[in-house]
């Protein structure tokens, strides 16, 4: 009932973090645009498969002066995959164990990113080339407060122009600008690439790079559609300029999950050269985070440890919106009281001092199994956040929210 929204929300009161003044704003009335890079991890950026860049648009962004590439940011999606990542950024909440809440939960009350955007007069939008109704997402955007859908019926799909599991990421973003064009502005797209998705399937003459060679063919079919991936982003930033959708835009990308699973630990130990232990498996989890402001001039490299949950907070500040009403449990990474403490969905977790995974608790720095007490506090702290996640989405309890908020009325009979 509304008793337990109170009990969440007081612990969610306690962690809100106040915005960094000096970001606060920065990107106020531009176009979002939100780009979600199918199974990127960050081990592929800034690195290098037998001596072939992987990534060099991506790595030319991880110095750019307009740019904040986050080295130290973390998946925490579950079984749900893309769709968690996407149920993360809209409601900073923590996707639910062992199914996917787009499925088991899209008829809650939400209080999405969009929806924030869209009150700030924000025109709405997804772009994805696939059938509307995987991952439950037509029903879930309309609960989300989406305001319209490109599935793959706003796209025309030529000769060629699929592979894989669908269209291509380069023909996709091509025609993905196309139709921002003829959006009403300012908007905030989230687009959604496909193309390197296992097991990692490209056409000939799309195989920038050779494959790895190792014991598993996932691996090594996986640099290779990272590179086209790599590619492909590369032409929508060229798009964008040349469609002039780019000075007044602000360009948020990043991995929504792993692509290569602990199954291939024994090629990943190869291509590292290390053994991989628990620690190394969550180090793995690592996806880059690139925040792309044109214009902005003071961009850096950041080492800040975060995670997706972050994403809502970190982007309505950077628009000068405040979130401070809102039931969030992730923090704006710009904050200078930022907490370096990531939580992933199966109950392991990373700090800065620590990683604790398998039960184990690791040095964060050298991967040393080390004393337990070190990850105590944080393994209390882990279980209750994962909980008032949980309450929040199994009891619906937003909608106490909303009728508090909608009728002040309410909210007076129940205080007393
Ligand atoms: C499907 C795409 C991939 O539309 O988002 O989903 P995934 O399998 O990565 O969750
Ligand atoms: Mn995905």
């Amino acid at each position: 009932d509304g008793s337990e929204l109170v009990e969440v929300g007081n612990y969610i009161n306690a962690n809100y973090t106040e915005p960094n003044p000096d970001m606060y704003g920065v990107a106020k009335g531009r176009n979002v645009i939100i780009v979600s890079l199918e199974s990127l991890q960050n081990f592929v950026i800034n690195n290098e498969m037998d001596g072939h860049v992987i990534t060099p648009f991506l790595n030319e962004l991880t110095h750019d002066k307009d740019t904040f590439y986050f080295n130290n940011f973390y998946h925490q999606t579950g079984l749900g995959k893309t769709s968690d990542s996407e149920f993360i950024l809209e409601n900073s909440l923590h996707p639910r164990n062992g199914s996917a809440v787009f499925f088991t939960h899209s008829g809650n009350t939400y209080d999405s990113l969009s929806e924030r955007l869209g009150e700030n007069g924000y025109f709405t939008n997804v772009m994805h080339a696939n059938n509307r109704s995987f991952w439950n997402r037509d029903i879930m955007y309309n609960t989300l407060g989406i305001n319209k859908f490109y599935d793959v019926e706003s796209y025309e799909i030529g000769e060629g122009q699929a592979v894989n599991w669908g269209m291509k990421d380069i023909p996709f973003f091509e025609q993905t600008v196309d139709l921002m064009k003829e959006m009403p502005q300012p908007f905030a797209s989230r687009v959604i690439t496909l193309t390197n998705h296992h097991p990692f399937d490209l056409d000939e003459e799309d195989m920038l790079i050779p494959q790895y060679t190792s014991n598993s063919n996932t691996l090594n079919k996986y640099f290779q559609t990272v590179r086209y991936m790599d590619e492909a982003v590369k032409v929508f930033f060229d798009d964008l300029k040349e469609k002039g959708l780019y000075d007044n835009s602000i360009i948020i990308m990043y991995g929504d999950h792993y692509g290569i699973s602990e199954n291939h630990n024994k090629a990943m130990s190869m291509y590292l050269d290390k053994e991989i232990t628990p620690y190394d498996n969550a180090i793995l989890q690592k996806v880059p985070l690139f925040v792309h402001i044109p214009g902005y001039g003071k961009g850096k490299e950041m080492d800040e440890l975060a995670g997706q949950l972050d994403l809502r907070p970190t982007i309505l500040h950077l628009l000068g919106i405040s979130t401070k009403e809102d039931m969030q449990m992730g923090a704006d990474i710009f904050s200078p009281d930022h907490e370096p403490f990531v939580i992933f969905r199966d109950g392991r977790f990373v700090t800065d001092k620590n990683v604790y995974a398998q039960e184990v608790c690791y040095d964060n720095e050298t991967g040393e199994e080390t004393d337990s007490g070190a990850c105590e506090p944080f393994i209390k702290r882990t279980t209750t956040e994962l909980d008032y996640s949980d309450m929040i989405i199994n009891g619906d309890l937003l909608r106490f929210k909303e009728e508090q908020t909608q009728h002040p009325e309410i909210k007076g009979q129940q205080k007393e």
